[in-house]
This record gives C-alpha cells, sequence and structure tokens, in this order.
C-alpha cells in the first residue's frame, strides 16, 4: 500500500530538519490547512443554494446565510486567532489590517496575509475558486503596525494557496521546494500527492483575458500576437489560483498586464501576486511586473495593484524583451 504522507506528518518532518525551528510556523501552517478543509466543506454546499440558502437570506435552520467570501474570511480569521502564533491578518475582505490581541497572540512573531476566496465569482457557475495565503515574520514590536504587512515579497517566510477544483489541493512553500497535497474527504486529511513540483522547462500556453486586448499597451498586443503565431493554445480560467496551479503544472505563462481600465493591473500585489510569485520562483519559473521581479517591488498599500507575468523564465523573459524592444523603439 502507498504510504500515506499527511500535511501535519510533512510539515512536522521538514520542521525536524531545522534545528533552530521553534514549531511555531507549523503550527501555523497546521492551522490554515484546518481552515481550507472548513473553507472546502463549505464551498462544495455553495451549489445547494436552496438548503444552505443564498447570502443575506436564512437557510434551513434559520441561519443569516454569508457570502462564501465572506465565510471563508471569518475562518481564516478565527483559525488565526486559535492558533496563537499569528500577532495580526490583513485579507482581501478587509480595508484595514486586523491585529489579534489575545495574551498568546500579540506576542506571536508572525502576521499572515490572505486572499480568502479569489475567484468568488466563479463559484456560481462552478468554477475552481481558491485561497492565497503568505507568512510574514513582523518587523515591529508593540502592537503591530502596517509596515508588517507592506513587506517586500522576498521577506515572505512561507506562501501558498488552495485550489478548490475537482479535488482540493493545498500548494505551499517555506522557501525549501513546493509541495502540493490533495485532500481526500474520506479521512479529512490532505495527503501528500506533488512533492517538489518543478515548472516544466518548455511552455506552449499562455494565459491571459484576450478579450481586455483593445485595452492592452502596444508590446502586449505584439506579444499575444507572438503567442497566436507560435501556435500557442490559450487557456484562460478567470480564477487567478487555477490559472496558476495550471501554469505550476503544465507550464507556460499567466499574465495580467496593465490596461486603459486599470493602469496599475488588476490583481493585489501583498496577498495574490507575493504569494504565487513565491512559489513560482520556488518551482523554478519567475515573475515580474514586465521589468521588475515582482517580489522586489515596494509596497506602500495594503491593497496595492500591480501588473504580473509569471510561468517559464523563458516565456516570461520573451514578455520583458517585447517590453524592453517597445520602450527602446518608443524612446
Ligand atoms: P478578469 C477573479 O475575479 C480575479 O480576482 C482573479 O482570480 C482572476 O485572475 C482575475 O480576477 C480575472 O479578472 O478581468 O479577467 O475577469
Amino acid at each position: 500500500m502507498h504510504k500515506i504522507i499527511t500535511l501535519d506528518e510533512f510539515i512536522i518532518q521538514a520542521q525536524r530538519k531545522n534545528p533552530y525551528s521553534t514549531g511555531e510556523l507549523s503550527s501555523l501552517l497546521r492551522d490554515i490547512g484546518l481552515a481550507a478543509k472548513i473553507i472546502s466543506r463549505e464551498v462544495n454546499k455553495a451549489g445547494l443554494v436552496d438548503i444552505v440558502g443564498q447570502a443575506g437570506q436564512e437557510n434551513a435552520s434559520g441561519e443569516v446565510v454569508q457570502k462564501l467570501d465572506v465565510l471563508a474570511d471569518n475562518l481564516m480569521i478565527s483559525c488565526l486567532q486559535n492558533s496563537g502564533e499569528c500577532c495580526g491578518i490583513a485579507s482581501e475582505e478587509n480595508d484595514h489590517f486586523v491585529p489579534i490581541n489575545s495574551t498568546h497572540s500579540k506576542n506571536a512573531k508572525y502576521v499572515v496575509l490572505f486572499d480568502p476566496l479569489d475567484g468568488s465569482s466563479n463559484i456560481d457557475v462552478n468554477v475552481s475558486i481558491g485561497t492565497i495565503f503568505a507568512i510574514y515574520r513582523r518587523t515591529s514590536t508593540g502592537p503591530v503596525q502596517l509596515k508588517d504587512f507592506i513587506q517586500s515579497g522576498v521577506n515572505q517566510v512561507a506562501a501558498g494557496y488552495v485550489v478548490y477544483g475537482s479535488s482540493t489541493m493545498l500548494v505551499y512553500s517555506t522557501g525549501d521546494g513546493v509541495h502540493g497535497f490533495t485532500l481526500d474527504p474520506s479521512i479529512g486529511e490532505f495527503c501528500l500527492s506533488h512533492e517538489n513540483i518543478r515548472i516544466p522547462e518548455k511552455g506552449k500556453i499562455y494565459s491571459v483575458n484576450q478579450g481586455n486586448y483593445p485595452a492592452f499597451d502596444e508590446d502586449i498586443k505584439a506579444y499575444v500576437n507572438y503567442c497566436m503565431e507560435q501556435s500557442h493554445s490559450l487557456r484562460y480560467i478567470g480564477s487567478m489560483v487555477s490559472d496558476v496551479h495550471r501554469t505550476l503544472i503544465k507550464g507556460g505563462i499567466f499574465f495580467y498586464p496593465a490596461t486603459t481600465k486599470a493602469p496599475e493591473g488588476k490583481l493585489r500585489l501583498i496577498y495574490e501576486c507575493n504569494p504565487m510569485s513565491f512559489l513560482i520562483e520556488q518551482a523554478g519559473g519567475k515573475s515580474s511586473n514586465g521589468t521588475e521581479r515582482i517580489m522586489e517591488l515596494k509596497a506602500e498599500k495594503l491593497h496595492q495593484r500591480t501588473p504580473i507575468f509569471l510561468g517559464n523564465k523563458e516565456m516570461v523573459e520573451t514578455v520583458e524583451a517585447f517590453i524592453r524592444e517597445h520602450r527602446t523603439v518608443e524612446g
């Protein structure tokens, strides 16, 4: 029988490799895994609206049903509060960061940033969605401060995502490779299914909302035309976690460039682009805003957006060359 290695076992084994590890990060990762299992259960029920009720309405038990992304946000916060290893969180669903002030938590050394349910607009058409998270060591002392949350992506201690798709998978890295775990609902455990994921060297898939083509800059239009001339396949799910997961496993490039409608791009730097870039780089790929490494970008605000191009090194460097050449010509 194939040996099952659960997420908890894998985390503990990884902790044992680090003699200075105190177990706090391990505990945090296990709590994120717990939140993921509960969110997965709720997402899988979403299709049963008549039973569970729609957001804002009461369900069969008379409870007010929350929008799934609000529910996911509350679940992540609750699990992180219980962990005692997190002194503050920042998420897409909260305008400001949220200190966690319980006796144990307020002295904890980690902050967690997350998008609790990315792509939630796809829920009602049964398209896979996901949770994205990033973990940093706080830099301040005393009450947690904004600067603890808007650190450069290179300071990430760990990052990962959960994709709620045909199966629920948790993929994460603590800087020692990227590892994927598939949820076995029959035992309620995330089981190691993809150890040390490496992005394929070559890619023939480009992933962009080509409907925005008229709103792209000329250099991006030129690159999209190049992808079509190369007979690359266009795959776009419209859920970042799903598009990045496919890119990680099958190779290719995922990009959300600046457009005339979104001059800063659409995706958020600190809780979408930085964690995904951490994983892509750990798997041997590249991630930039077209000219600079994503993880070296300076964050000024919690909900700051950035253009992003991530995937195979070769494909990202090709689009960077298109951008560089266009800017040289433009002068
Ligand atoms: P568009 C989902 O709404 C999301 O935030 C990401 O998950 C996804 O990559 C992007 O927006 C899709 O945006 O403009 O192509 O629908």
